[in-house]
């Protein structure tokens, strides 16, 4: 029995649902959990998930969190084709990407998020259920701070110290991949891995916010042909697209070109 607890604009559920769509893997049981209102902070998920986040991955009664231990699990665990590369190099250059995403590029993913689009939908709930949401986060969450720094980027948005710092970082992870995919036409090296699996949400995070500027038009033409390529395969829509409920990509899309400007003017577009 296999079951994964996930969410629509979820980058690491998105991830997990590749690597499992990429494997042929089709869970038995898909769990919902709205982490725009509040549903992670449930007892019954607090079980499961002490950080209060998704995904979690329960197989056959054992429960694994951690996007990038999933992936990991799910490549080992199923038949399907291999996820992990043969040659050790191209191992470590895997490996490389996914701790550079649990490190850095997934923190930046949550704040850019916040700043531009999700702090605008949970200020939907109203200032009572904004309150109980905010508070309800654990200290350790999405990361060891998570819980003020939510509060303090739904509150201030683009005026929250730092959030600068967190936007050219997430901009340098692009070229980051634009230097690598000169070489390789994947991010391991010549065959299609793990590696490519964790970044493509945070690629797909800024298509839906509207935010393909930071790549298009030339200015990084390998990281754009990388994701056309993504993008044509089989498993990128059930993965990426068909999850996601169609307000909550009307308002990433929406949201997120209202914040382009910002962005842009930040990473020194205009
Ligand atoms: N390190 C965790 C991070 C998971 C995470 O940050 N999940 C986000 C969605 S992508 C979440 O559930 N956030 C809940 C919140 O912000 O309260 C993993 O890789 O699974």
């Amino acid at each position: 029995m296999l079951e994964l607890y996930h969410h629509g604009s979820s980058v690491c559920a998105a991830k997990v649902r590749f690597a499992l769509a990429e494997k042929g893997v089709v869970p038995d049981e898909m769990h919902y959990v709205d982490i725009l209102k509040g549903e992670q902070f449930t007892p019954e998920f607090l079980k499961i998930n002490p950080k209060a986040v998704v995904p979690s991955m329960v197989h056959d009664d054992q429960i694994i969190n951690e996007s990038t231990v999933i992936c990991q699990y799910v490549n080992e665990a199923f038949d399907g084709p291999a996820l992990v590369p043969d040659d050790p190099l191209a191992r470590a250059r895997m490996r490389i990407w996914e701790k550079a995403v649990d490190e850095q590029l997934h923190p930046a993913c949550g704040e850019l998020t916040f700043v531009s689009c999700h702090r605008h939908i949970v200020m939907r709930l109203g200032e009572e259920k904004l309150k109980e949401f905010l508070s309800s986060t654990p200290d350790q969450s999405v990361t060891s701070k998570w819980k003020t720094r939510k509060q303090e980027i739904v509150r201030l948005g683009f005026d929250a110290p730092g959030i600068e710092d967190t936007i050219r970082l997430y901009d340098s992870y692009l070229f980051k991949m634009e230097d690598t995919l000169k070489q390789y036409q994947w991010l391991a090296g010549d065959q299609f891995s793990l590696a490519d699996i964790a970044l493509t949400p945070y690629v797909n995070r800024l298509d839906m916010l509207s935010m393909f500027g930071m790549w298009s038009d030339g200015r990084l033409p390998k990281v754009e042909a990388w994701f056309e390529r993504i993008k044509a395969m089989n498993s990128f829509g059930p993965a990426f697209l068909d999850w996601c409920p169609e307000e909550l990509t009307n308002d990433l899309k929406v949201f997120g070109a209202q914040s382009w400007p910002d962005v842009k003017r930040i990473i020194g577009m205009s």
